[in-house]
């Protein structure tokens, strides 16, 4: 399911559940095709795209979580392929993107809380942290967001980091992919470039 990948040693992934809105941000990012919809479970499988010749790589990850029609040993067997995916090439991937549905997720991190529960987004974010990957949760879907701060303080607050959000600017994004407004999300990623010393990255974001 995971295959194909091309051998780049510096890259940048796209996770989150399924639906937000990845494969619209890749597309308004690259320029290129990627496919979109309206229903969940759109991108089944990893999309490469490749800046060949340069040494890097873009991907979008598949969706995971809650899809209609797929059954849940496929839904889990997509989790884990992200997971491994994400683990076998934590080297390269120099930055990840973590997208959400910024006018969905506190709703959905707050049901799916409990004692035996830890939320698909939460589990995400801490695990990209335990790899030390620097991760920009990028708050997609903001055109439909009416209580903006309130939102994104919420999100801080359950992903473990203290509101206000806008002291997170490196990890918090606010954006909207459908309207081609995404420069914070640029903006944190271009700085976790530079910290890695990775300048000459800069070009493609
Ligand atoms: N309102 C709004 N809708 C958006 C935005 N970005 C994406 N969408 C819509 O959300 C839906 C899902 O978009 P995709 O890009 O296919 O989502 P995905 O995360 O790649 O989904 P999977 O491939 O299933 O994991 C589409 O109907 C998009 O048009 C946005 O900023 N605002
Ligand atoms: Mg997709």
């Amino acid at each position: 399911m995971f295959e194909g990948r091309p051998d780049r040693s510096a890259e940048v992934v796209f996770v989150g559940r399924s639906n937000v809105g990845k494969s619209t941000l890749l597309r308004e990012i690259t320029g290129h095709d990627f496919e979109t919809g309206s229903r969940p479970g759109v991108t089944q499988k990893p999309t490469f795209y490749d800046w060949e010749p340069e040494d890097f790589l873009v991907t979008d990850l598949p969706g995971f979580g809650f899809m209609a029609g797929v059954p849940e040993d496929r839904r889990e067997r997509i989790k884990t392929g992200v997971v491994r995916y994400v683990e076998d090439h934590a080297d390269e991937i120099l930055v990840a993107v973590h997208v959400v549905d910024a006018k969905a997720v506190v709703d959905i991190i707050d049901r799916h809380s409990g004692p035996d529960e830890v939320p698909h987004d939460v589990e995400l974010f801490h695990f990209l942290r335990d790899l030390s990957i620097p991760t920009v949760v990028a708050a997609n879907k903001m055109d439909k967001v009416e209580d903006r701060d309130e939102r994104l303080d919420d999100l801080c607050d359950r992903l473990g980091l203290y509101p206000p959000w806008q002291q997170w600017r490196d990890t918090i994004a606010p954006i909207s992919a459908k309207r081609g407004s995404i420069e914070p999300l640029l903006e944190a990623i271009r700085e976790h470039l530079h910290d890695r010393k990775r300048d000459d990255l800069l070009k493609f974001f």
